[in-house]
């Protein structure tokens, strides 16, 4: 079959070698027949099978009927990751009646729901499981370019729509012009079709990085390998461990031509490879672990956070579910929010109150938060509890949260001794705290069993109740009443509300507020410098306004500028705020907590985010980037599919005022498949240490909004630095990085939404930056 002929090659090519000798992949493309199950009522058959392609999924209804003629796809780059066993809501209903072991669940990325599948043997749930985190593996490791020198020998030709064809089919999108012409400048024999041979160099071109090659040539005296000692100088150049043994590892490590490794050389491909790989990342590899100072108290770091972490899309109508917390502990979140309703028979529910939103049961999700609550991160999680419950349904809580949670739970001080600062934590590893109010005993208000019906507050829920932007007029009466069993729990982090910087000084470190977004930024305009104080002791945890009904989210750099620790944001929404989110969190492992800057840890400090004129903090620091090239840039506005990207990038620093600017690169037309800008942009910096470098790749579009295509987002502290410049004629800092921007086709995810605070499609799409010098 001349088909996969072209679909091999580049497949070995791209991802898959071997792809056809693995018995799972088999058993995949032979098809499966299996049980599609919604709920314990909705169970259909279906025929699932791998297509050739390895990269796309059919899922068929098994019945003729051409009625119900239903058939679905779905591609592997839009899994997310495989859940053996009964692990999503509705398996976990079934569980008991049906074999754990022959149900898995496909999770997806984005805003598509998971699919939930039950094999007929527990050996064919294996395989499909392992099958697709087989593939899954490959295609993330797809820049990894394997051998071009050791095809077996085939026949076939192809013509150019095969070509063509294929080329869409793994998602390479080029245009007719570019296409045509390779096709032309392959087909050496000129008969309009591609034999083998020139199939290969089709491919070659396909992949080839001529912004690399010139790097590469510069470096090389013979123009076609480097030797140790000329990839040493490179190494130098980039500002990296310039020894000739560590240019000899690189070259035992990416060098792929057995008789170069064999002689010391490195080839073109070798050096395309190292370029291309998370070594050479423009995020610095060893921010990639853990490696900041975490025996220092909570209130010095930025705690990954989300707000209303049930809901799966906007305030009103979406579902409640348990999915959105397993997705937001896996991104490293350490602090989720559950809203608390009475619920029938006893049980309390979490749902967005008088709202249509649907229930999930609070056990359910203190069963989801108990499995995976230290998957992504061993740094403590701390459960914000917003209760509107009753005081029965309360104990029923509390005593869910002790049987469930068991050790995990931290239910006693780590220490009797009166607290000077929150523990760390490195302490609180592998612990769980609840976020709520305390019937506080030192205020005196309360009898022995808990009669604290009259300890009134205003923390986060009342403040919700009482804004006049709630989106109901109806108040959410939230519960005053605390049950004694629920307040034991409350240990570190007492809500209590906010009246003013001079009383909270007084209050014990354990205490702590929440803001709404627009409290938050009166307070940061009004008295920065105390915000940022009271911050370094004590925690405070900020939420979006009652009016972004859609799940929009707000500004989150301004209120870390403060030192502002939980800056909670709707996870479920992609869009500017969550990549920023994403890159803040990006460094220490992605464990959910940065330590802030050591100017916004000291209970005297005197830095003042909306400050201007120097002092702490104030590193004057130039910032000079060159975009050079992308390649494969996914078309995302499918209903203009025919059309071809005319990409251009923004440069933006998201920091303190004085440093928030843009910039972009000039827009090629016509060209997503191998763009070349190499543009360079300058940016003065005031507060380096604040500051998150994003880019954003856009299509751009003469008669409407731009299309959004990839973004990506680093703080500039976990930049790598390209070679410094040494004709420094100011005091400033020079930091010259050179980025190369690759948004990965394959990684497009399909998820989007309409937030009207952007007002235009945003999607993710991983953009990955590798450094290349001057
Ligand atoms: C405490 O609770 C007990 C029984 O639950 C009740 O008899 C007693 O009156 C309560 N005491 C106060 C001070 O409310
Ligand atoms: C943006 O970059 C261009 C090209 O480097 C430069 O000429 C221009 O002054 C920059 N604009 C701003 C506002 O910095
Ligand atoms: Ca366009």
């Amino acid at each position: 079959m001349k088909v996969s002929v072209l679909t091999s090659f580049l497949h070995e090519l791209l991802c898959c070698p071997g792809l056809m000798d693995n018995e799972d992949i088999g058993v995949m493309m032979q098809g499966s027949s299996m049980v599609k199950v919604r709920s314990s009522r909705w169970q259909k058959s279906r025929s699932l099978r791998l297509l050739e392609d390895g990269l796309t999924v059919w899922c068929e209804s098994t019945k003729r009927s051409s009625k119900a003629k239903s058939q679905q796809t779905f591609a592997i780059t839009e899994v997310e990751c495989v859940r053996e066993g009964c692990q999503s809501e509705a398996l976990r209903r079934l569980s008991g009646s049906v074999p754990d072991n022959q149900c898995f669940t496909v999770v997806f990325s984005g805003a598509r729901k998971s699919l939930d599948l039950r094999c007929h043997s527990a050996d064919e749930a294996q395989r499909w499981v392992r099958g697709l985190r087989f593939l899954k593996h490959q295609v993330a490791s797809m820049t990894q370019k394997e051998k071009l020198d050791q095809y077996p020998n085939r026949d076939g030709k192809m013509t150019y729509d095969e070509v063509k064809r294929l080329l869409q089919m793994i998602n390479i999108d080029l245009s007719e012009q570019y296409s045509r012409n390779l096709f032309k400048r392959c087909d050496r024999s000129g008969d309009g079709r591609l034999d083998h041979s020139e199939i290969e160099g089709f491919c070659r071109e396909l992949m080839r990085r001529p912004e690399l090659d010139a790097v590469f040539r510069h470096y090389s005296s013979s123009g076609s390998v480097l030797s140790i000692a000329e990839l040493r100088d490179f190494l130098g150049d980039q500002g990296e461990d310039a020894s000739l043994k560590h240019a000899q590892s690189l070259i035992l490590a990416y060098e792929l031509n057995d008789w170069a490794q064999k002689n010391k050389f490195m080839t073109q491909n070798g050096f395309a490879m190292y370029m291309l790989s998370l070594e050479n990342d423009v995020f610095n590899p060893s921010h990639a672990r853990v490696y900041q100072d975490m025996r220092r108290p909570l209130a010095h770091y930025f705690i990954s956070s989300s707000h209303n972490t049930y809901l799966t899309k906007d305030q009103v109508t979406s579902a409640s579910s348990t999915e959105p917390y397993i997705r937001a502990l896996n991104q490293g979140c350490r602090c989720v929010e559950l809203d608390c309703w009475d619920g029938d028979k006893g049980e309390p529910v979490i749902y967005h109150g008088h709202t249509l939103t649907s229930k999930v049961p609070f056990k359910e999700v203190i069963e989801t938060i108990s499995q995976y609550a230290f998957k992504a991160s061993p740094y403590p999680l701390i459960l914000s509890l917003e209760n509107h419950c009753s005081v029965e349904q309360q104990a029923v809580m509390a005593k869910y949260l002790c049987t469930i949670l068991g050790k995990k739970l931290l239910s006693t001080p780590l220490s009797d001794l009166l607290l000077e600062e929150l523990p760390s934590p490195e302490e609180l590893k592998g612990r769980i705290l609840v976020k709520g109010k305390k019937v506080t005993p030192h205020l005196g208000q309360l009898g022995k069993n808990g009669s604290c019906a009259s300890f009134s507050s205003s923390t986060e829920e009342d403040q919700a109740s009482s804004n006049k932007n709630t989106p109901r007029g109806d108040p959410t009466r939230v519960s005053s009443k605390v049950s004694p069993e629920l307040s034991a729990l409350v240990v570190y982090c007492r809500s209590v509300p906010f009246r003013g910087f001079e009383n909270a000084r007084k209050l014990p470190p354990e205490e702590m507020s929440s803001f709404s977004e627009c409290e938050a930024v009166k307070l940061i305009k009004d008295s920065g410098k105390l915000f940022v104080r009271h911050n370094s002791r004590q925690l405070s945890r900020i939420y979006p306004s009652g009016q972004r009904l859609q799940s929009s989210n707000y500004d989150p750099q301004e209120m870390w500028n403060c030192g502002c620790q939980m800056v909670a944001l709707n996870f479920q929404t992609p869009g500017e705020q969550m990549d920023l989110n994403q890159g803040r969190f990006l460094p220490n492992g992605r464990c959910g907590y940065v330590l802030k800057p050591s100017f916004l840890c000291s209970s005297t400090s005197n830095f003042n985010p909306e400050n201007t004129g120097g002092g702490p903090g104030h590193t004057p620091t130039q910032l000079t980037i060159r975009i050079i090239s992308a390649q494969q840039l996914p078309k995302i506005n499918t209903e203009k599919a025919s059309s071809i990207v005319d990409p251009q990038v923004w440069v933006e620093i998201h920091g303190v005022a004085i440093d928030s600017a843009k910039n972009k690169t000039h827009r090629i037309d016509n060209n997503g498949f191998n763009p070349r800008w190499d543009c360079t942009l300058s940016f003065q910096l005031q507060v380096p240490e604040l500051a998150l470098v994003r880019f954003v790749v856009e299509d751009h579009d003469h008669t409407a909004k731009n299309d959004f295509v990839g973004q990506f987002t680093v703080p500039f502290t976990s930049l790598r630095t390209g070679p410094t410049s040494r004709s420094d004629p100011s005091a400033l800092l020079q930091v010259s990085i050179v980025i190369f921007v690759t948004c990965e086709t394959l990684l497009s995810f399909r998820l989007s939404t309409c937030s009207p605070a952007e007002g235009r499609r945003v999607q993710s799409v991983s953009t990955k930056a590798s450094r290349v010098p001057f």
